[in-house]
């Protein structure tokens, strides 16, 4: 019967408190999936892939109101001390093997913990939203420009604020979302870039061609990704009306541009990990 469990925090007065600790949460991966205002309050909800309920027995109160658990507390720590927070407890190991820190942002207390796993070697391989030394391209269709240049502004920010430098973003316009694979394609082939971010719109309303054309840059990304083994994020929307569009460009339902530059960056980081992990393990097996 439950479907979520929603912990409201009230930070601050107006809606600019709340955005120290939802650009963090971004950064970190979190999405944002709702917000809502009815004249009194503003709310902002983030979502992660789980949530868990946790209730303590203590004779004192805990060092954080909230915990966050990350995949890896190295990587979070990074991102954290990036924004100079107060950091209430420094990163370290404790006694049953977790890795955590906790800090204060927007005056909420939060502890940031990677559990310890009980089968280390079992762990899977995952990559990490650590963008530094790593190149990008992003290919933007201009066709709907309306919605295509907030998606490129969400692709952008998610790259800066995964640290990825300025300089090592190419941006490259192409028409329509038609072209999008042809220059993707070039750009993976260069071998300059460690993953490409596509960006586009596609309206039902505003081409017969739709499915048409929806087709063949859904697969002419992914036959890019594939063939040349560099990673491809799909930032193209397929929407039935403009509403949609602009509800996924950055108002209601987030911004499918920055989850599609989180994307890239994760992939990025993932490629080079597998290729270590196939590399390491065909040594191991020799
Ligand atoms: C022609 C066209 C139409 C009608 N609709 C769209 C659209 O909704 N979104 C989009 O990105 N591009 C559209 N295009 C342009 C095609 O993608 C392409 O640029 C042209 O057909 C030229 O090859």
């Amino acid at each position: 019967m439950i479907r979520n469990i929603i912990v409201p925090r009230v930070l601050g007065k107006t809606p600019e408190a709340l955005q120290p600790a939802i650009e963090l949460f971004r950064a970190l991966g979190a999405i944002p999936v709702h917000e809502c205002d009815d004249g009194s309050a503003h709310g902002y909800q983030l979502e992660a892939p789980r949530g868990t309920v946790e209730f303590i027995a203590a004779t004192s109160a805990p060092l954080s109101d909230l915990a966050v658990e990350v995949s890896d507390a190295d990587a979070a720590w990074e991102i954290v001390c990036k924004r100079r927070l107060k950091v209430l407890r420094e990163i370290a190991d404790a006694a049953d093997g977790s890795r955590f820190f906790a800090v204060e942002v927007s005056g909420m207390k939060v502890t940031f913990v990677k559990y310890a796993m009980s089968d280390k070697n079992n762990d899977g391989i995952e990559g990490t939203l650590q963008a530094q030394g790593k190149r990008f391209a992003i290919v933007v269709a201009r066709f709907n420009s309306f919605i295509t240049e907030r998606l490129l502004d969400g692709a952008l920010l998610a790259l800066r604020q995964a640290g990825a430098a300025k300089d090592d973003i190419a941006i490259v316009h192409v028409p329509g979302s038609f072209e999008i694979p042809s220059a993707a394609r070039q750009l993976a082939e260069s071998g300059k870039y460690d993953a490409i971010v596509c960006i586009g719109c596609l309206l039902r309303g505003g081409t017969l061609h739709y499915d048409v054309i929806a087709n063949e840059v859904t697969r002419g990304v992914g036959q890019s990704a594939q063939e040349t083994g560099v990673p491809h994020a799909f930032g193209v929307l397929t929407c039935d009306t403009l509403e949609q569009a602009i509800d996924r460009a950055g108002l209601k339902a987030g911004n499918k541009g920055y989850e599609a530059g989180l994307a890239a960056v994760e992939m990025a980081s993932l490629h080079g990990k597998v290729a270590e992990h196939t590399l390491n393990g065909a040594a191991a097996k020799r």
